[in-house]
């Protein structure tokens, strides 16, 4: 980190020869030297005021923006967190347990856009909304457009994390309502966008709404709702793609048995069926003893056309909620690189896991024997591609490696 900004300040003065114009770089450079070496470790970069649940940078900014649960927004600029917070929607929203300020995704060309967008909840509804930066570029204008407002009935299993996708349209996480489960079922419902990953066209406007349906959405014919893009999900608290291959690694949150990693890759996503609440892991409902703690009559199991994790863990482990993170594509840890790092809720019981997606489309699995604090709310990159770890208890981690 602490040669970050002299390769930034190197590139610029590097521009000499102005007769060759590069693509546009995927990605501000890391490290001026790449460090080698398996063993991991966290170094402490920042705290905030509360609960750290996120951290997202604008494609090609170095700044790092944290996410409040409490519902502020606030910015680290070289490893500084400064004073006044980017955006505060403290007091439109519901925060507390499962709920809050939970996603933010800029705009990919936020650059001219000047859009970001966030994920919050209220006492009836998870909203998805438009906001924008102001003249000054650390403080976003106070007011955001609702772009989608989905009814919820329960305080507890929300989604919440948002991307863009190598598309360019920005794909949800919504989770099943909540409750115990999945008591309106749901996930499995094309018709509701609950239990879903949603995709949609933030610069396109369909009749009477803030954003166009993707065409190629499965849906979108009829059949569903046409922002469904992905069924089948109970929370899907933490997921993302990964920057390179657009492959996209879901964790979805199990109800009292099984914490799923499932890897999609590019081009076999649209329209995939995740098995919730059919199926908690690779269990059936209908047989597994607490039932998926459904009541009332489970849906029979068949798992043609469903989609079953390649990595699970169980509670009998120690793990309650996991946390899906990142694939780390930054060049400061040439052996980080390609590995998806992850863990769980409770990670002092997990530690920290990497896997890797094989070509027979199972996962490569390692625990990394890096011990964690406890109460990890995300692991997600910044626009160097560097991995943070965020968690309830305030702090921000950059995960680092060497010899
Ligand atoms: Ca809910
Ligand atoms: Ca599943």
């Amino acid at each position: 980190m602490r040669l970050l900004l002299s390769v930034v300040l190197g590139l610029s003065a590097c521009g000499g020869n102005t007769d060759v114009v590069d693509a546009a770089p995927v990605r501000l450079p890391g490290c001026e030297t790449p460090i080698a070496g398996g063993t991991l470790s966290l170094r402490m970069v920042g705290r905030v005021d509360d609960a750290a649940m996120l951290v997202a940078s604008p494609p090609l900014d170095p700044r790092r923006f944290v996410v409040e649960q409490s519902g502020a927004i606030r910015i680290f600029e070289d490893d500084a967190l400064l004073p006044a917070p980017f955006l505060d929607v403290s007091h439109q929203i519901v925060a507390g347990g499962e709920r809050g300020l939970l996603g933010l995704a800029f705009h990919p060309q936020y650059a001219t856009t000047g859009q970001f967008f966030i994920f919050y909840t209220t006492s009836t509804a998870n909203v998805v909304a438009r906001c924008t930066v102001s003249a000054d570029r650390n403080v976003a204008n106070p007011a955001c457009t609702t772009v989608l407002s989905i009814p919820d009935f329960a305080g507890n299993h929300n989604g919440g994390m948002m991307e863009f996708g190598k598309d360019g349209f920005l794909y949800i996480g919504t989770g099943d309502g909540g409750g115990g489960g999945d008591p309106q079922r749901t996930a499995q419902d094309p018709n509701r966008l609950l239990g879903k990953i949603l995709r949609i066209d933030v610069d396109g406007r369909d009749m009477g709404k803030e954003y166009a349906s993707p065409p190629t959405n499965p849906y979108v014919a009829g059949g569903g709702a046409p922002e469904v893009f992905i069924l089948g999900l109970r929370n899907p608290w933490r997921w993302s793609f990964d920057k390179d291959t657009g492959d996209l690694w879901i964790g979805d949150v199990g109800q009292g048995q099984v914490e799923e990693l499932t890897v999609l890759r590019a081009g076999e996503q649209l329209g995939k069926n995740l098995g919730w609440s059919i199926y908690e892991g690779a269990s059936c409902c209908m047989t597994q003893g607490d039932r998926c703690s459904q009541t009332g009559n489970q849906a029979a199991c068949n798992p043609t056309g469903l989609v079953m994790p390649q990595d699970k863990h169980s509670h009998a482990e120690g793990w309650i909620s996991i946390i899906a993170g990142e694939v780390y594509r930054g060049t400061c840890y040439t052996d980080m690189v390609g590995w998806h790092f992850y863990t769980d809720y409770a990670s002092q019981n997990a530690g920290l896991w990497k896997a890797r997606l094989e070509a027979d489309n199972s996962l490569e699995v390692v625990h990394t024997g890096l011990s964690l604090p406890n109460g990890t709310a995300s692991i997600h990159a910044d626009s160097r591609g560097e991995l943070f770890l965020t968690t309830l208890s305030n702090h921000i981690y950059h995960i680092e490696a060497g010899p």
